[in-house]
């Protein structure tokens, strides 16, 4: 049955990779990008097929084991069948487990952390469905701190320059690339497949005429990297191709080549920062014996020296801009190329410049390099928190692991709680995390493990109760966020699928059990919150004597344009014109290249200036590969892995490895082969690609292939379809920041023999009835 028969009428939507409309032909769902996207995303055709696929969840489905045993720790999660129950029956189920825990253990004893990226709606973004649930119900839950995006950047910028959105958000924009950088210095690109996506929605993808529009005036762009595909052809970037995990040793090299060579700008140093001359005793090798200079740099990078230090001259006397990919920091001490990148453009006189200087991330995501706007969007609010603990977000499993544990964080030392029950709704941990061996293993330690969502993801299929929740396709919402002028009417498009309810009826059930309806919901329906939301922006429109149509204005138009803010380069900017009258807002008021804060806190992995710290994580004779665990091309992390265009990527089915034909000739591999990548942690099958666009030594596999173990019941099954998270590490980045480093890892390569074994992470679990 073809939804809303005979609606022939396009319905405007949005999502994270870009706004469109959609609409229904032949029975066919067919998705149109904006008409003034100059750009648009193919990853927007990951919706037809997704739309109705099998992996989609029709009722609710409780775990077996659960069911008839209750809750309590069960390795069996991820290896039992599911049982479908109604509605009614499983929301009393949960609203019960719920009070149990509450009572027993206390709201200290919920994660609702719930880390993940949800949906574009500001309405049913899943994630502040679940906070806003568990603060107005339960009185609060273990939270979770910072991002897997921006871990450890997110901890250290504030320390040393300003708050982590003035140093990305709001800080050198694509139109002062166009207008004034004469080189943009790109330490892990600005890979189109990632500008394509942002949070809340994108109207017009501007990135690639950008870059081209700067480059035809002059501007060149450098690209460090492992792989040459992070900048694009429109950019004409040249490749320093560097070992992965050692930006911050060639950073050191060409600040020591500035030095040494009287090219740096003293009284920038002398008069902006604090804490240079500490540095440059160590820079120099005063401090320690060794000098940071290009030579040395490039024993560690596998950059020539002289490449090194040609490079170091040709960013001085020019409005040149430093920019670092998010994935830089994604990794072992992952702080200190975010922190050393500071000190090049410091020692390059640009901070502040406009379209130079530092942008940190500056395309890594569509929300980067825009206009901020003047009026907000529709945000839900969240309530409040009665519960104190956190983590820093990626500790998800030391935390299972080790209740009671000390750890470090930022200056302080803190435990872990005791968690009894974890409620995900709008994100997936088998996708984010790290070592997902280890995550099952500290999934199997809780009570109960609540999951909404949309697919039959792993997380869901380790989960003790399964809820079905519509796609954002499947209701009304409002799309939006900061950077972004337009604000689009969500219309619906299609009916849920099977029982699928939204995220807020489900939570607005389960209060009405839990005797807080009129808390959670405030007695507004989905429609009445919509129009609520949306009186903030009418209001706040109206009060600058802009035309503030209403909410049915706004309906029926399908979007409305806010106004933004100038363009005027934010804190740096301010701070570059006056550094007395506008100080950052840090201890000393200056870029701290020496912080005496952080170097107070005595943490060994992360020092007071940034040092060059070798990663634990070396390659070996047995491991001798470097993994790059980069984002995906063709969907949005394992959003819709189902869909068309992520499913027309894969190659046997499997998801595409990409290495250098050197390293696959020394393995008998050839292209279009299927590998096994493995290490001390686990093991996947890929297809493999060669090119010489990817530095020799490294094999790249992106994130978001479904987790598909070959035999589920095994502690370290072989993952037959490519997510390369049963590789990776599952430490912080330091003391300090304790981010994710799933950027990098090492491992072997071999070619696979034997029967390929079938993909079945589409598949939904065994269901059998509660009878049987
Ligand atoms: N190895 C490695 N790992 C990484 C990274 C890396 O570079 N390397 N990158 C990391 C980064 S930067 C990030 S941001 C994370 C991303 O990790 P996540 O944000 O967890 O990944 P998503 O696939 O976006 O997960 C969102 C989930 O929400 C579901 N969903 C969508 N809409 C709704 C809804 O309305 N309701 C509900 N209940 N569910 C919904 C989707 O089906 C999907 O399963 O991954 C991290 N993991
Ligand atoms: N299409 C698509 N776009 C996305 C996403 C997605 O899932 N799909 N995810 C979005 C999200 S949530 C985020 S946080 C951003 C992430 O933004 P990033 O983390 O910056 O993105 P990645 O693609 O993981 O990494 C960018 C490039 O950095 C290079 N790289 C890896 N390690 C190193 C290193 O040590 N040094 C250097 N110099 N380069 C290195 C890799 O070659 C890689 O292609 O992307 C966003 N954009
Ligand atoms: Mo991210």
């Amino acid at each position: 049955m073809a939804d809303f028969p005979g609606d022939t009428a396009f319905h405007p939507h949005s999502a994270h990779w870009g706004a469109f409309s959609a609409g229904w032909q032949d029975g066919k769902l067919v998705v149109k990008p904006h008409p003034a996207d100059p750009d648009p995303n193919l990853v927007l055709q990951n919706f037809p097929d997704a739309l109705r696929h099998k992996a989609r969840i029709a009722r609710p489905m409780v775990r077996r084991g659960w069911l008839e045993g209750g809750p309590g720790p069960d390795r069996n999660r991820g290896r039992d069948s599911f049982v479908p129950v109604g509605w009614d029956e499983v929301l009393d189920l949960l609203a019960a487990e719920l009070k149990r825990v509450k009572e027993a253990h206390g709201a200290g004893a919920v994660f609702g952390g719930s880390y993940g990226w949800s949906s574009a709606g500001r309405f049913h973004h899943a994630q502040s469905q679940v906070h806003r649930f568990l603060n107005t119900s339960l009185g609060g839950y273990v939270r979770s701190v910072n991002s897997y995006s921006a871990g450890a950047s997110a901890v250290i910028l504030p320390h040393i320059l300003g708050p982590f959105e003035a140093m990305s958000r709001r800080n050198v924009t694509w139109e002062q690339v166009v207008a004034h950088s004469e080189v943009v210095l790109a330490f892990g690109g600005m890979a189109l497949k990632n500008t394509m996506v942002a949070s809340g929605g994108v109207s017009r993808h501007v990135e690639r005429a950008s870059m081209q529009a700067a480059r035809e005036r002059g501007c060149e762009f450098i690209l460090v990297g492992p792989l040459r595909a992070d900048l694009p052809e429109e950019a004409g970037a040249e490749w320093v191709s560097a070992i992965p995990g050692t930006d911050t040793a060639l950073m050191l090299g060409l600040v020591h080549t500035l030095v040494s060579e009287g090219l740096h700008d003293r009284g920038f140093l002398e008069d902006c920062c604090e804490g240079w001359p500490v540095f440059e005793d160590y820079l120099m090798g005063r401090a320690d014996g060794v000098a940071k200079d290009a030579a040395w740099a490039a024993g560690i990078t596998g950059v020539p020296a002289e490449q090194i230090a040609a490079l170091a001259r040709r960013l001085v006397g020019k409005r040149t801009l430093v920019v670092t990919a998010h994935s830089l920091q994604r990794a072992e001490h992952g702080e200190q190329p975010v922190w050393m990148a500071a000190v090049l453009a410091a020692a390059l006189g640009q901070l502040g410049l406009p379209g130079g200087g530092y942008n940190y991330a500056l395309g890594a995501l569509a929300h980067y390099g825009k206009r901020t706007n003047a009026v907000s969007c529709a945000s839900l609010p969240q309530g409040r928190n009665r519960v104190q603990a956190f983590i820093p977000v990626a500790r998800i499993s030391d935390m299972l692991l080790n209740p009671g544990a000390a750890f470090a964080y930022n200056g302080q030392t803190l435990a872990y709680p005791d968690i009894r029950l974890v409620y995900w709704a709008g994100g997936n941990p088998f996708h984010h995390h790290q070592d997902l061996n280890r995550l099952r293993e500290a999934f199997a330690r809780v009570d109960t493990l609540v999951v909404h969502e949309l697919g039959w993801t792993a997380t869901a299929k380790h989960a003790d109760i399964v809820l079905p929740c519509t796609m954002t396709l499947e209701r009304e919402d409002i799309g939006g966020g900061p950077n972004d002028p337009l604000m689009v009417a969500m219309h619906r498009v299609a009916e849920p699928f099977g029982e699928a309810r939204d995220d807020y009826t489900i939570f607005a059930a389960l209060a009405e059990r839990l005797g807080t309806a009129e808390a959670f919901t405030e007695g507004r329906s989905a429609r009445d919150w919509l129009r609520h939301l949306y009186s903030h922006t009418q209001t706040a429109l109206a009060a600058m004597g802009l035309p503030a149509p209403d909410f049915e204005e706004f309906w029926a138009k399908g979007e409305l344009s806010l106004p933004q803010l100038p363009d005027d380069g934010g804190v740096l900017r301010a701070f570059r014109a006056d550094p007395v009258a506008n100080p950052l807002p840090t201890p000393s008021g200056k870029v701290e290249i020496f912080s005496a804060t952080i170097a107070g806190f005595g943490y060994a992995d992360c020092p007071g200036h940034p040092t060059w710290l070798a990663p634990a994580d070396a390659p070996d004779a047995a491991h001798p590969l470097r993994l790059v665990a980069n984002q995906p091309a063709t969907r949005l992390h394992s959003q819709l892995d189902f869909g068309g265009h992520s499913m027309d990527s894969k190659l046997r089915g499997r998801e595409v490895a990409r290495m250098h034909p050197v390293d696959a000739a020394a393995r008998g591999v050839a292209d279009g082969d299927v590998i096994r990548l493995f290490n001390a942690r686990g093991a996947c099958l890929a297809a493999v690609r060669l090119t010489e666009d990817v530095r020799q030594g490294v094999v790249q596999l992106p994130t978001g292939a479904w987790y598909d173990p070959q035999d589920p019941a095994e502690d370290k099954p072989l993952c037959v379809h490519g997510n390369p998270n049963v590789l990776t590490r599952d430490v912080g980045t330091s003391s300090l920041a304790q981010g994710c480093t799933g950027q990098l890892t090492v491992v072997q390569v071999e070619r696979f023999e034997g029967n390929l074994p079938p993909i079945q992470a589409f598949d939904p679990p065994v269901a059998r009835m509660a009878a049987e």
